[in-house]
């Protein structure tokens, strides 16, 4: 009752190439619906540089920059929409911190990866980017609304 006055957010969730090509998408996946979220979108996908390049458009003048779009672009994704009440947040603290390894045991990224630049998964990082990155990566007819045909137990 509490959490249905709370505002349902939106987040995209991206298992880049890496996590892809070392068999991590089960497990990534895994640990979002054990956690309680919902999938509204789930797709395998090439990502064309353009978009890439509007992805990641505030990290333009960074150094590391032209080697991430390489990175991102070298082969598919996994692109996830999820659904829920501060989702945003609550994905950030799954996945861990950019660097996997100052990243906590027991997230994805520092349970499951070395380098910043390899770093297997993409969270949202505000409300706000959840709907333009869901937005950008989905078509509208890719994204699925749905209710479970019997009450939540999660909220
Ligand atoms: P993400 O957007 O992928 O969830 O990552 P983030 O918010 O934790 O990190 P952000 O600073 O937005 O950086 C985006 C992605 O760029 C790569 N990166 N490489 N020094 C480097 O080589 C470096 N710094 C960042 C990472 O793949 C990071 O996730």
């Amino acid at each position: 009752l509490v959490a249905s006055l709370e505002q349902v957010e939106q987040t995209y969730i991206m298992v880049k190439p890496d996590g892809v090509q070392r068999g991590l998408v089960g497990e990534i996946i895994s640990r979002f619906e054990r956690k309680g979220f919902k999938l509204t979108g789930l797709k395998l996908f090439q990502c064309p540089k353009e978009l890439a390049e509007e992805h990641y458009k505030d990290l333009r003048a960074k150094p590391f920059y032209p080697k991430l779009i390489d990175y991102i672009t070298s082969g598919p994704v996994v692109s996830m929409a999820w659904e829920g009440v501060g989702v945003v947040a609550s994905a950030r603290k799954l996945i861990g911190s950019t660097d996997p390894l100052q990243a906590e045991t027991g997230t994805i990224r520092g349970d499951l990866a070395v380098q910043t630049g390899r770093n297997v998964v993409h969270g949202s990082d505000s409300p706000e980017n959840g709907r333009r990155e869901t937005a950008l990566w989905f078509k509208e007819v890719e994204l699925c609304q749905w209710t479970p045909a019997q009450a939540s137990w999660l909220r």
